[in-house]
């Protein structure tokens, strides 16, 4: 299969009004990062563009709740996903923003063609507007009663309890939230894109590529075809955006609708970066657009946008569109509004030198074909039993065998045996992992590079060089293994590019020049050249740093139905910026004084102890991460701070029924947190 020489890949760009979590990064980020990756070990010509999407209602309602400007909210969520994709090794050509002067002037030259072009139509709705704030009212800044499920909250694009998409017109006894009042309908001009006159060019496009595009994909591109494409307005009642292009008879107080600018965005930071070439990106013929997205994006890469660009006439439609479903976390939806998310910069922040780890499972569970789900066991589980104990075990044996037969160098291989005849299934298995990457299946494709590191760890354990007398031999398997961890220090670069890293530093290989064809055919080292010191790839994850994660989830989900127009996250404390809790938050947890009565250690767990704890009404069981600090007849006696309304939990198949709250000091030293004086047990802390 011959594949284009030129690629403009975008992924979706991130609403500047909050963190970016893992169902983000698993959705659209990751496999977009591994496919330009790939693409650059195979010497493409690739530029890889994304940026924040800095307008739309998602952002004022932000600063309304901050009580700072939307300016503020996007200077500060921008450099928040900024940073975190540069330290989780997302790497763009452009990380661009569409605040940015030269995506104005693009995106309303671009609406200037297609209005020039007579593409538009001119159409007078009647608008609900709010007339103390002197306003025309966005879908979401009109509250009222869902139709279906009597939702006294439900906002005028959606309901949030029942998932019914509304229109503003629907909902019973509508209010505006910028002012509470009841909102007027007033008469207002705006420019549509008619698609439903452009629906068999659309159609055209689309079924071009029923074989190549993801089911998924296809699926609901299709299903939109089916129902009929509607004209939908590309102009907005609203101040925060892009002023539509100036000249146009009653464009005052409009701007364009974002899902018009935000695309643009792609072409803007391809401009940005390359002044002169950036066209041959977008509209030479040998060039290929994929964006990356998560599903509910895909109306508007595979019908919106591509419709526009066919209308404006010089540049290409996308190539593919291989949006991923939805990541799912312990359970329940990842939703921002109830805090129930593992935040990429936190996570960041609480494993240092782990991105890997979080780019293997994430890039294992992608939600590629349907939902999928995260949780901390099973991350937990697949770092210690595939990346430790595979990937890393087989490096390590390998290093630590050339240090100690040969003083860290590559021996000789001076047998007829080669390379490629011993590990002859390793070509197999790299074509695969190139189809599977250019179909967009990195799933599979992680699954076949770990097939070739378990085949190098079979034929280490069956060739037993410690057991051999004869150096020679010895020194042959090794070189092969060396040769081995080489290319499987190329190979893994697209999906764990930091251990890639790590692999080349260990073997004291330049990493800057990296190849994927002469690494698949190729010796990487020569023999004689000299390794450095072997250096743990992946420490394995314990239990208490899940625990950990799994009660900061809990103790930071937030109830949805009590706080329904929540929905951008707080950060918490360790994120970038300190958040503020409401009394309210605060008077949610029960804590109380405990005596603990009884302490044994939790079998298989080096860290755990097993409490009873006198609470004053009754006696708990908690399951407590202290054990490496406290021996079990230590506590007995002990007073402690317990929070006694966290939901139950099995930890080890214990029934954890509460959590005991420790001070911890910069050297990780635990503390209890016991009353000054002596207390009975049940006493309140309030
Ligand atoms: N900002 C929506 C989203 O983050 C939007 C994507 C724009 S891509 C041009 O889901
Ligand atoms: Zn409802």
């Amino acid at each position: 299969m011959n594949y284009p020489e030129r690629y403009l890949i975008t992924a979706a760009l991130p609403y500047a009004n909050g963190p970016l979590h893992i169902g983000h990064i698993a959705g659209a980020y990751l496999p977009a990062d591994i496919y330009v990756r790939f693409l650059r070990l195979k010497r493409k010509d690739v530029k890889f563009i994304c940026g924040s999407d800095e307008h739309g209602v998602p952002i004022t309602i932000r600063a309304k709740k901050e009580g700072i400007t939307p300016q503020q909210v996007v200077d500060k969520y921008h450099n928040i996903i900024k940073t975190s994709f540069e330290k989780f090794g997302i790497l763009f050509d452009n990380y661009s923003r569409t605040s940015h002067q030269i995506h104005h002037k693009t995106a309303q030259e671009f609406f200037k063609t297609l209005f020039d072009k007579k593409v538009f139509t001119e159409e007078f709705t009647e608008q609900y507007f709010d007339i103390s704030a002197n306003q025309f009212l966005a879908d979401r800044y009109i509250v009222g009663e869902c139709p279906k499920c009597s939702n006294p909250n439900a906002f005028g694009d959606q309901c949030e309890k029942c998932g019914t998409s509304l229109s503003p017109e629907e909902l019973i006894h509508p209010k505006s939230t910028l002012s509470g009042e009841k909102p007027v309908k007033k008469k207002t001009k705006n420019w549509f894109l008619p698609l439903d006159k452009m629906q068999p060019g659309i159609e055209q496009f689309i079924r071009s590529h029923e074989n190549d595009w993801k089911t998924n994909v296809m699926g609901q591109c299709l299903s939109w075809l089916k129902e009929g494409l509607k004209p939908r307005a590309m102009t907005r009642d609203l101040d925060w955006g892009v002023k539509l292009p100036d000249g146009l008879e009653g464009s005052e107080g409009k701007v364009l609708y974002v899902w018009f600018d935000a695309p643009i965005g792609y072409i803007s930071a391809t401009k940005e970066i390359l002044e002169k070439n950036w066209e041959k990106y977008w509209k030479d013929k040998n060039s290929k657009i994929v964006h990356f997205i998560g599903k509910d994006n895909i109306v508007f890469h595979c019908i919106i946008f591509p419709a526009m660009l066919m209308a404006h006439g010089e540049f290409n439609v996308p190539d593919n569109v291989p949006a991923n479903e939805f990541l799912n976390l312990e359970g329940e939806k990842i939703s921002t509004s109830r805090n129930w998310a593992v935040w990429l910069h936190e996570y960041l922040e609480d494993f240092p030198e782990k991105e890997d780890e979080l780019r293997y499972v994430l890039c294992s569970i992608a939600p590629e074909t349907k939902d999928s789900e995260f949780t901390w066991k099973d991350f937990q589980a697949r770092v210690n039993n595939e990346l430790v104990a595979i990937l890393g075990n087989y490096v390590n044996r390998v290093m630590v065998l050339c240090w100690k037969y040969f003083e860290g160098r590559v021996p000789e291989n001076n047998s007829t045996e080669s390379f490629s005849a011993t590990f002859g299934e390793l070509n197999t298995h790299i074509r695969n992992i190139e189809n599977l990457i250019y179909k967009f299946h990195f799933r599979e494709a992680l699954g076949e590079f770990l097939n070739i590191v378990r085949m190098g760890n079979k034929h280490l354990t069956v060739a037993e060089p410690w057991k051999n007398s004869n150096i020679q031999e010895v020194g042959k398997v090794l070189n092969m293994h060396v040769q081995l961890i080489a290319k499987i220090g190329v190979i893994c670069a697209p999906f764990l590019p930091f251990s890639s890293k790590k692999i080349f530093e260990m073997l004291n290989l330049n990493h800057g020049e990296l190849t994927w064809d002469p690494a698949s055919t190729q010796d990487l080292i020569s023999a004689g050249s000299q390794l450095n010191k072997p250096k743990i790839l992946f420490p394995k994850i314990e239990d208490a740093d899940m625990e950990k994660q799994i009660t900061k989830l809990h103790l930071s989900k937030k109830s949805n139905e009590k706080n329904p127009s929540q929905e951008v996250p707080v950060l918490n404390a360790s994120g970038p910026e300190q958040a503020l809790i409401s009394f309210a938050d605060f008077s949610k947890l029960e804590i109380r004084i405990g005596k603990i009565i009884s302490a044994q250690k939790v079998e298989k767990a080096d860290k755990l102890l097993k409490l009873e704890v006198d609470i004053g009404s009754e006696k708990r069981t908690v399951v407590s991460g202290i054990a490496a600090f406290y021996k079990p007849e230590e506590v007995v006696g002990q007073l402690v701070s317990i929070l006694v309304n966290l939901a139950p939990r099995k930890i080890m198949g214990i029934q954890s029924q509460g959590m005991i709250l420790m001070a911890e000091n910069d050297k990780n030293e635990l503390a209890f947190l016991a009353p000054a004086k002596n207390f009975e047990a049940g006493g309140k802390i309030s």
